[in-house]
């Protein structure tokens, strides 16, 4: 054997760049199921699944296609601990002592393979839209990096809904149309699933003996595991589901956990599909007609924009980006977050599905959990650490940006120009969650208001002398002068009662 090449259980794309450069006939592929990457955070036992069967699935494929594959199973004695110690192993058995790789997508992996006594090459990991070295000189120079303005530069690149040097229909942002509560509609299918087969079995027992005790339901298991899967999901979002992503997309309903979002971010963050593709099929679907222009503009967004966005900021800032606090926030994560009993029914839903699912969508992510967490000064590290661990697409290089930046403002505003905080008016608009909850939703003081209508304002009064001068916030602040005094002073009577709570861990 000449070199290994590792490949992690995200990197799982036949045209990843250490396979392109590797050579079949002398190298020798290095997979490796180990304790540290089932540590780091102490992942929903749906996520580990996913990523182990679709890893053996993957090196199944390999082997077909005449490579040699080393792959290590956690169960086998043999395998060592971690990435960089599976990778010392095999090079002593095969007298190999160099390695390369696809750059992984977080620093600490990065690191290690960089500390390793072995020769290693890192690759650049090119299966995104933008290079980091692009978004570098995008964002080189600007004083705010805003996404809007990268999204249009890569519209302009792919020439995804372009005519000529203009967006189609004339706007780059259709976004205005995408504001509409859902109402309960039998006729929408949901994401496609799968009968789990013999590999995936082997692995659910192995997950289920292992990290049975983790937050998170591992059965029934549905996710794709193969390529072939994962665009048989694409095409039923595509036909199915894409016409009112548009519209709904900022939706909640109780009895509809995913709408018609695509639940195809899993898939495309352990590399089972590829952004691009996924673009150009909705695209092509807009295209016949099929699918209106706020749908397929609003969904390739969040692919070409938001997503190569985020991973831009997360390598641009550095390793210390995950551990932020710019709002000094400090309280610890209450426990209704791992599914302990709330009177919030938004809360016990959006963590209800993450457990049952390891899937909620953005606007859960962001307005419910995310919010909340805000408002109640929540240690952002916990809770980048919470996002890390439940969701089956979170890694670092995405999920930290997310939650640190846009959900928690840690960053200090480098993804958000303002914190995504609300009262319990947006969830009222926006889902059918407050008409089934303990708690008023109209009420703005006394024991049956809304956590988020007392939380909302003792946030604003906290951070007062930081967010006052931000432009759209001042008439926030402006609305909270007005109050009558008794009013305010219950307010924020109302907020300390809900605080001491979460800190004695009684019941909210
Ligand atoms: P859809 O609604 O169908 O959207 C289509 C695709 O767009 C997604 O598959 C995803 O690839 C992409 N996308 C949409 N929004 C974003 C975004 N803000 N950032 C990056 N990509 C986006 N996304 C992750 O992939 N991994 C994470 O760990 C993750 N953590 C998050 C944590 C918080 C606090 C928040 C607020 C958002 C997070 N997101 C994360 C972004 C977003 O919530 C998910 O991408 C989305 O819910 C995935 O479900 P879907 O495939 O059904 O998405
Ligand atoms: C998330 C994860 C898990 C749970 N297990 C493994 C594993 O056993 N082997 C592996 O190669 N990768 C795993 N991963 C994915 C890595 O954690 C991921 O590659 C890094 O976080 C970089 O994104
Ligand atoms: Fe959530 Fe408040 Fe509505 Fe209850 S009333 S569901 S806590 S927003």
């Amino acid at each position: 054997v000449k070199r290994l090449v590792l490949v992690l259980g995200d990197q799982l794309s036949e045209g990843l760049s250490a396979l392109r450069e590797a050579d079949k006939a002398t190298d020798l592929i290095v997979m490796a199921e180990v304790a540290d990457e089932t540590a780091y955070v102490r992942h929903h036992p749906k996520k580990i699944a996913l990523i182990f069967s679709a890893m053996r699935h993957f090196a199944g494929t390999l082997r077909q296609n005449g490579w040699q594959v080393a792959y290590a199973k956690l169960d086998n004695p043999d395998t060592s601990p971690s990435i960089v110690g599976e990778l010392l192993r095999r090079a002593e058995g095969h007298g190999a002592s160099e390695v390369i790789a696809t750059r992984p997508g977080e620093w600490r992996l990065i690191e290690a393979l960089e500390a390793a006594p072995l020769t290693v090459t890192l690759l650049p990991d090119d299966r995104f839209v933008s290079s980091l070295e692009e978004f570098n000189t995008w964002a080189e120079g600007r004083k705010q990096l805003r996404m809007e303005y990268f999204y249009r530069d890569m519209r302009r690149k792919t020439g995804l809904m372009m005519e000529g040097d203009q967006p189609a229909g004339g706007k780059w942002n259709y976004d205005h149309d995408n504001r509409k509560p859902a109402s309960d509609d039998l006729f929408r299918s949901g994401p496609l699933g799968f009968e789990p087969d013999e590999i995936t079995r082997e692995v659910l027992d192995l997950v289920e003996t292992r990290f049975g005790e983790n937050f998170g339901s591992l059965r029934p298991f549905w996710f794709a595991v193969t390529r072939e899967q994962a665009l048989k999901a694409l095409d039923h979002f595509a036909t199915h589901l894409l016409a009112g992503f548009g519209d709904f997309q900022d939706a909640m309903l109780q009895g509809d956990r995913f709408l018609h979002h695509s639940v195809l971010s899993p898939y495309l963050n352990i590399g089972l599909l590829s952004p691009l593709e996924i673009c150009k099929r909705v695209k092509e679907e807009w295209k016949a007609g099929h699918v209106p222009i706020n749908a397929a503009e609003g969904f390739i967004r969040q692919i070409i924009g938001w997503r190569e966005y985020v991973r831009g900021i997360y390598f641009r800032e550095g390793p210390d980006y995950p551990t932020r606090n710019a709002l000094g926030h400090t309280r610890d994560l209450p426990w209704m977050y791992w599914g302990g009993e709330t009177g919030m029914n938004c809360m016990a839903h959006a963590v209800g599905q993450t457990r049952e699912e390891a899937y909620a969508h953005h606007i859960q992510r962001l307005m419910v959990t995310g919010n909340f967490a805000l408002l109640a000064g929540i240690d952002p590290h916990q809770m980048h650490e919470w996002y890390l661990s439940v969701y089956a697409d979170a890694f670092e290089w995405v999920e930290a940006p997310n939650t640190v930046g846009m959900s928690q403002f840690a960053d200090d505003g480098i993804i958000a120009s303002k914190p995504y905080v609300s009262s319990g008016n947006y969830i009222d608009r926006m889902s059918d969650y407050c008409k089934s909850c303990a708690y008023s939703v109209k009420e703005k003081t006394g024991e049956q208001a809304c956590p988020f209508n007392l939380l909302y304002w003792d946030f604003l009064i906290r951070h007062r002398e930081r967010f006052s001068n931000n432009p759209r916030m001042g008439q926030m602040y402006r609305t909270w002068d007005r109050m009558d005094e008794e009013r305010r002073d219950a307010v924020l009577e109302g907020a300390a009662r809900i605080l001491t709570s979460l800190d004695g861990g009684e019941l909210v």
